[in-house]
């Protein structure tokens, strides 16, 4: 009996343990701040097991001004189901969400045109700011050749709240599907890393924001975001490669990875660290070349650029040890990898801050044999670029907040939303720009600009159409991917797409 309960228990904590760790993970980090917003749904959503609520649950949002509306679709044919309804804005409105911790966040937006009866969304042209940083500037998807657009940043937000501000340009509308603003760990991102060409630390990066323009898993497959603790989501490499035949690609179980207390799996899941590209090819005779990836980016900007590693390919200590190049630039030279890692199968990174590659618009990553090693050998297994914002703390041309919101009050009447959404884990508030703005808009819009903090009317009448849609007309390039797949990528895979 005592024996059968024994029994009965270890069966009962493990499978808790296989539920736990097969969810990959919230284990390790659970975020503060956690929203998950369906902008104009009706109804929660739920993706890739998390769930995304209507941006006016509960009924508590007050919408005044012209022009707000939402449009839905029932078609699933659509990238993500969390694209499936969108908020229109045809004068600048904002989210406001209430922060409990402070510190950088994952902001996330996704956007994909639906048909709708009063709009057109695919010509909509408009920018998205928050207080401190423009985000987006004057996007419109005619100049863009995807069909749905994920924007990933990381924002140190410094207060208790933080506004998304979404400005329609001249005699245009905004839209937003989702939204998502969700606590990262301190330790993710660092204030510093080395610049290259001069060798130099770069710091003060916290007090920037980042965009992500690629997250590359070498040598294996998509990693989502159900398989991230971050959230995350990992490209495959293979259309970065300069010579693809240079690489081979090497996975191992991703059970065999050896996290430490400097690489957790929020640094990157095991996943990543399980593939990688090496050079490898015993058939080749002369095994002295470099695997390169080369990443078309905007060269008006500077880059972070974090390499991950892992050696999933020696059998003895010692035996991997490489170079690392970005642009013409030695980064890391003669890495002997399990001896900066501590063992095999211990995953490791490093960090870097690139421009573009001379004057043009590619940066590269190459990896290849220290001449010195016992084996000619190089690994990559994972790649992280992210864009940072420039002077004007811009990540999108060089007009800052300021500029643009004035620019724009100058012509529109500025509506107000106010409301209460409950969050995730939160409470969000749907309002204008009350305080930081409060004073750009005022000279502009003497009308509606100081509203009540509690909403009194229920929503106004909405355009609740529900549209057909001709499906995803897809821009980019990998036809062998699902639509869902290729959707989350287009902006990934061609950051300079519009
Ligand atoms: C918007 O309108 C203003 C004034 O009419 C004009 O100066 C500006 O060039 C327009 N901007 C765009 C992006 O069309
Ligand atoms: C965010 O900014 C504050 C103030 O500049 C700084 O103290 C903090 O370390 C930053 N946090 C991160 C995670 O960069
Ligand atoms: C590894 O390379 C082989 C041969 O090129 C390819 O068929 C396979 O899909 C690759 N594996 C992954 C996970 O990309
Ligand atoms: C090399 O890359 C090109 C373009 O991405 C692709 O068409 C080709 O199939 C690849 N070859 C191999 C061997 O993977
Ligand atoms: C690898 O690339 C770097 C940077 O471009 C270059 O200096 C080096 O000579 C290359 N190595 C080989 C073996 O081609
Ligand atoms: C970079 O900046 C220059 C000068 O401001 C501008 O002409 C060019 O279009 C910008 N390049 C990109 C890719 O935005
Ligand atoms: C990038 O380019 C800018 C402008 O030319 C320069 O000021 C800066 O030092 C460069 N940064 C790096 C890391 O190369
Ligand atoms: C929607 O999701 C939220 C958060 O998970 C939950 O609290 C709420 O009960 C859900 N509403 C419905 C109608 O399922
Ligand atoms: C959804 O869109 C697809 C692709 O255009 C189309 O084939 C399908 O008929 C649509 N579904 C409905 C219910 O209209
Ligand atoms: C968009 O696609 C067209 C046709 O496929 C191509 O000519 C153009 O260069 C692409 N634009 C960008 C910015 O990639
Ligand atoms: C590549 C990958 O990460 N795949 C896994 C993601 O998570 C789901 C469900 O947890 C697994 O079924 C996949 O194999």
């Amino acid at each position: 009996m005592v024996k059968m309960e024994l029994l009965r228990s270890s069966l009962i904590l493990a499978v808790i343990l296989s539920v736990f760790m097969g969810h990959g993970s919230w284990a390790l980090f659970t975020p503060v701040d956690n929203f998950l917003i369906a902008c104009g749904s009706s109804q929660n959503v739920t993706f890739f097991g998390q769930t995304y609520v209507p941006d006016s649950v509960q009924s508590s949002l007050a919408l005044k001004g012209l022009g707000n509306s939402v449009v839905t679709t029932s078609n699933s044919s659509i990238p993500l189901p969390i694209c499936q309804s969108a908020r229109i804005f045809s004068s600048t409105r904002s989210y406001k969400f209430d922060i409990e911790r402070e510190g950088r966040h994952w902001v996330r937006l996704h956007f994909y045109p639906l048909p709708s009866a009063g709009h057109n969304l695919t010509s909509a042209t408009f920018t998205v700011v928050t207080e401190n940083f423009v985000l987006l500037n004057n996007f419109t998807f005619k100049n863009y050749n995807g069909s749905y657009l994920f924007k990933e940043f990381a924002i140190n937000v410094t207060s208790d709240n933080l506004a998304l501000t979404f400005i329609p340009s001249n005699n245009s509308i905004a839209f937003v599907n989702a939204i998502e603003v969700v606590s990262i760990p301190d330790q993710l991102l660092p204030d510093q890393a080395m610049a290259l060409s001069p060798s130099a630390p770069f710091s003060g990066l916290s007090g920037l924001a980042l965009e992500t323009v690629y997250r590359l898993n070498m040598g294996g497959p998509l990693v989502t975001a159900q398989n991230d603790t971050l959230g995350r989501t990992w490209a495959k490499d293979e259309k970065y490669l300069h010579v693809n035949s240079s690489a081979v690609n090497v996975s191992v179980s991703p059970a065999t990875i050896k996290y430490t207390a400097s690489a957790t799996s929020d640094t990157a899941p095991n996943w990543v660290y399980a593939t990688a590209q090496t050079m490898g090819d015993p058939n080749v005779a002369n095994l002295n070349f470099n695997i390169t990836w080369v990443l078309p980016v905007d060269p008006n900007f500077t880059y972070f650029v974090r390499v991950h590693f892992c050696d999933i390919v020696s059998t003895s200590l010692n035996s991997l040890v490489f170079n690392v190049y970005i642009n013409a630039n030695i980064a890391l030279g003669s890495l002997d990898l399990s001896t900066l890692a501590g063992n095999l199968d211990v995953p490791y990174y490093r960090d870097f801050i690139s421009n573009s590659s001379g004057e043009s618009d590619t940066l590269t990553i190459s990896v290849g044999p220290d001449p010195n090693a016992d084996v000619p050998n190089a690994i990559l297994n994972g790649l992280e670029i992210m864009k940072i914002s420039n002077e004007a703390r811009s990540l999108d041309g060089i007009s800052p907040v300021e500029t643009l919101l004035v620019m724009r009050q100058k012509k529109s009447k500025t509506g107000i939303i106010v409301g209460s959404v409950v969050g995730a884990s939160a409470a969000l508030l749907l309002i204008a720009l009350e305080e930081t703005s409060s004073a750009l808009l005022e000279p502009e819009d003497n009308s509606t600009n100081h509203i009540p903090d509690i909403p009194l009317t229920p929503l106004e009448p909405f355009d609740n159409s529900v549209s057909m849609i001709e499906g995803v007309n897809s821009g980019t390039d990998d036809d062998a991917e699902d639509a869902a797949t290729s959707a989350v990528f287009s902006q990934l895979v061609n950051p300079r797409g519009r």
